[in-house]
């Protein structure tokens, strides 16, 4: 069957580079992308179709989803971390009832299979910090986090019940060159770079020894797209794998950065998002993903330092 693909949230950090990866593996003219705002006229998602869309009005999805008879759904409308903490209410809203809305398209059989994405910030405070085991304690303290994990049981029970086809990741902060993430604890990851290709001093909001799990995008891109390419039998998680790559302190990649640019300077200002941190893994044990479907990561932190300021525009 031909595959025929939607990515909800297709204007976000995840969402364009998904857009692109999809349509460069199953064809321009088979991946419908979809926001709830228009992109720029100049935006790389003009190239194929796009469908003005909130993922809230589950009537709307099914329409669209009818109209270009769709087979899989990539749902990443979601508010993120600290974005979730200012407005919990509206969080919970629309984490949860875009889910929702995108497992019943599947129980519904107007869809065969979704990818839908998990975090890192499922797990909390009591939570084992180093090489957190993909089951274990879990008891996040973030309204992001509450919402990630229930959504997590929903797409099992959802799986177990009714057959739903649905896979998912729990995503480390993840960094690239093409997009900005947005309202993330792990963004400064990605600011950084900007300020140091500038030749600025960056203001981390981050304390210089806080560890974070965190990935490369074509990392990211790769574990999406070879999760739903794997065997149906070879998966024996239905919640989110665990998938690791990268740990490190604002401190450790302020360094890896002046080696490259000697000159780079860094300065600490933690703010709320710090406790968001605190309660976070340091590191992600994947082992469950490299024996289910083959997960390897390629970048290390040295390559993608240098990607990255390399790749990077500013003005
Ligand atoms: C965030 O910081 O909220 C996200 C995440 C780790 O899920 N990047």
């Amino acid at each position: 069957m031909e595959r025929k693909a939607i990515v909800i949230g297709a204007s976000g950090q995840i969402g364009s580079e998904l857009v692109l990866a999809l349509r460069k593996k199953i064809g321009i003219s088979n991946v419908v992308s979809c926001d709830i705002k228009e992109p720029k006229s100049s935006s790389i998602l003009k190239d194929g179709a796009f469908e003005l869309l909130d993922v809230i009005d589950g009537e709307a999805l099914k329409k669209v989803v009818k109209k270009h008879e769709i087979t899989e759904v990539y749902l990443l409308a979601a508010l993120l971390s600290a974005t979730a903490e200012k407005n919990p209410m509206f969080a919970w809203k629309l984490n949860m009832e875009g889910l929702f809305n995108v497992l019943n398209l599947a129980k519904d059989g107007l869809v065969n299979k979704i990818f839908w994405p998990s975090s890192i910030a499922v797990f909390g405070p009591t939570s084992p910090k180093e090489d957190t085991p993909q089951k274990t304690i879990m008891e996040p303290s973030t309204v992001y986090g509450i919402s990630k994990l229930a959504g997590e049981r929903w797409c099992e029970y959802y799986y177990s019940q009714y057959g739903v086809d649905v896979r998912s990741l729990r995503y480390p902060g993840l960094i690239s060159y093409k997009s900005m993430p947005g309202g993330g604890t792990t963004d400064y990851a990605v600011d950084i770079f900007y300020k140091a290709k500038k030749g600025e001093v960056f203001s981390c909001f981050l304390s210089e020894d806080t560890a974070l799990p965190m990935m490369y995008m074509k990392d990211a891109m790769a574990a999406t797209l070879n999760l739903m390419e794997a065997p149906a039998e070879s998966l024996t998680i239905r919640s989110s794998y665990n998938v690791s790559s990268l740990s490190f302190t604002p401190s450790q990649l302020s360094n890896a950065i002046r080696h490259i640019k000697p000159d780079f300077k860094i300065s600490y200002a933690p703010d709320f998002r710090q406790k968001i941190a605190d309660s976070w893994p340091a590191s992600i044990d994947d082992s469950k993903a490299k024996e289910d479907w083959g997960w390897e990561p390629k970048y290390d932190l040295e390559s993608v330092v240098a990607e990255m300021l390399d790749k990077i525009e500013v003005d």
